[in-house]
């Protein structure tokens, strides 16, 4: 698939030739808390390992939660959960899993952090060579499915485009078979849904068409599936935010998505707000690949960048939805990742939106070497953000050590609780000092490195806070 859209991403870009530019005028969107503040949320991916361990469960360990925090300053995972460990047989839910998923979450609670968890799929599901399905619900045809690599070009096998085409009821042999899916989410949701460190459900990680791709996927089968789970899912759970991905295979690189504006029922009690998230993926082809991020790799990168911008806040926009990158990442060993991170971080920083790492995985893709051990580009990670906003964020930068943060509340009435900023203590040893037009009360919590801001409130005035290493 890498290889597939590399040709096309070229031709594309080229013709694209956006610049970043302000996010205000395209978001009006965010994710937010119970008190209505804006949450720019910032974590890792946990984990890979997932996928393969005998119990489902990822590497950490309750240490590593409180290591992580300590070292990067995240409020946030994006937490993998499977199909194939939700319901082993048919109809047959492994609540002792969910338990297993449950008490990680209270270690991630203990740090302060949200939970989003991933329904995760690679390449269908372990029968055909990859994870994520059950089994039962893997009808290969009995065509060819051998693992390839990259692993990415395993979407392709015979095997694997029969299966998807059963899921997605390209073939009418199985149509069952999304129903299952459903009725798994919805069992997920009654389980979590009075979990308030969850943050939501991740319908389905990097969904891939089978013989049916592009806008006819998205618009179709994809958009079908996800109406149906959300509708299912608002039957058991009211208040999580559900989170949709667009299909991976062009997204990821930079290419528009048709995906389009989704309901959610929680509408139709008078003044809620939809609680629908667009939570797309980032992986210029060069780096999807493990390559630098130095000379035509980089030149290519930044043109990915560039116009994955432009096309999130058009499908955002289309959405109505707020956006969280459930996943960016590279081999930090190569050349140049470094400076991708940095790049990343302030096209985050210019969207104002949160983001995934991948992963937390100790290895070349992560911020450890080893459990506790941190990796170079754990220090670039470690960035100064503004978790949560008590108001209208209108603009965020942080030039590294000097964070500016302008804010309104002309349409955020009830907005309640403090403007909280981490500040790592890379940069801000002793903390940070304020500049703020506004009356302000600050309180900094040396241990944890957030500083709070409780602001007069003040319709019409927009505020610039400024805030500096002390
Ligand atoms: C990768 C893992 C790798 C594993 C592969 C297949 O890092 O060890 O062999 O999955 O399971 C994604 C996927 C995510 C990938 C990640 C990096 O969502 O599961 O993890 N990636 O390749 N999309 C683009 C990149």
């Amino acid at each position: 698939m890498n290889l597939v859209v590399l040709a096309c991403a070229i031709g594309l870009l080229g013709a694209v030739g956006a610049k970043p530019s302000g996010h205000g005028a395209w978001q009006e969107r965010f994710i937010t808390d119970s008190q209505g503040r804006a949450l720019i949320l910032y974590g890792l991916n946990t984990s890979s390992s997932s996928k393969y361990s005998a119990d489902g469960m990822p590497w950490i360990k309750q240490a590593d939660v409180a290591a992580e925090y300590n070292t990067l300053g995240t409020d946030f995972v994006r937490y993998l959960i499977q199909w194939s460990d939700v319901e082993p047989e048919p109809g047959v839910y492994d609540d002792h899993y969910l338990a297993e998923v449950r008490q990680r979450i209270g270690w991630y609670q203990a740090q302060g952090y949200q939970v989003l968890l991933d329904m995760h799929q690679d390449v269908y599901g372990a029968a055909v060579g990859g994870n994520g399905a059950p089994g039962w619900v893997t009808d290969s045809g009995g065509l060819a499915a051998t693992v390839q690599s990259p692993w990415e070009m395993t979407y392709v096998q015979p095997g694997v485009t029969h299966a998807y085409d059963e899921f997605w009821g390209t073939r009418t042999d199985h149509p069952e078979y999304q129903q299952q899916y459903v009725a798994a989410w919805t069992h997920v949701a009654s389980y979590f849904a009075r979990n308030n460190t969850v943050l939501g459900y991740d319908l389905m990680n990097e969904p891939w068409g089978g013989s049916v791709q592009g806008p006819a996927f998205e618009t179709g089968p994809l958009a079908h599936l996800y109406q149906n789970a959300i509708d299912a899912i608002r039957t058991v759970d009211p208040n999580h935010w559900i989170f949709v991905e667009p299909e991976a295979a062009t997204t990821n690189y930079g290419l528009p998505s048709a995906l389009p504006k989704l309901d959610d029922p929680r509408t139709a009690t008078p003044g809620a707000e939809a609680r629908i998230g667009y939570a797309p993926h980032l992986y210029p082809a060069p780096i999807d690949s493990g390559g630098t991020y130095s000379g035509t790799d980089q030149y290519l990168t930044d043109r990915t960048l560039a116009s994955w911008q432009t096309q999130v806040q058009r499908t955002a926009a289309r959405m109505d939805a707020p956006v969280l990158m459930g996943e960016w990442g590279l081999d930090a060993t190569q050349d140049g990742a470094h400076l991708y991170v940095d790049h990343v971080q302030t096209l985050l920083d210019t969207m104002m939106i949160g983001s995934a790492y991948w992963s937390s995985d100790p290895g070349s893709w992560s911020p450890w070497k080893a459990p506790g051990k941190p990796s170079d580009i754990a220090d670039v990670l470690a960035t100064a953000y503004p978790r949560a906003i008590a108001g209208q964020p209108v603009d965020f930068s942080y030039d590294k050590s000097t964070l500016e943060l302008t804010m309104d509340w002309n349409d955020k009435v009830g907005v309640t609780g403090s403007t909280d900023v981490y500040l790592p203590p890379g940069d801000f040893p002793d903390g940070g000092d304020v500049q703020l037009n506004g009356d302000y009360k600050a309180k900094w919590d040396a241990s944890r490195h957030i500083l709070s801001l409780t602001v007069k409130a003040t319709p019409g005035v927009t505020h610039h806070l400024v805030i500096t290493p002390t």
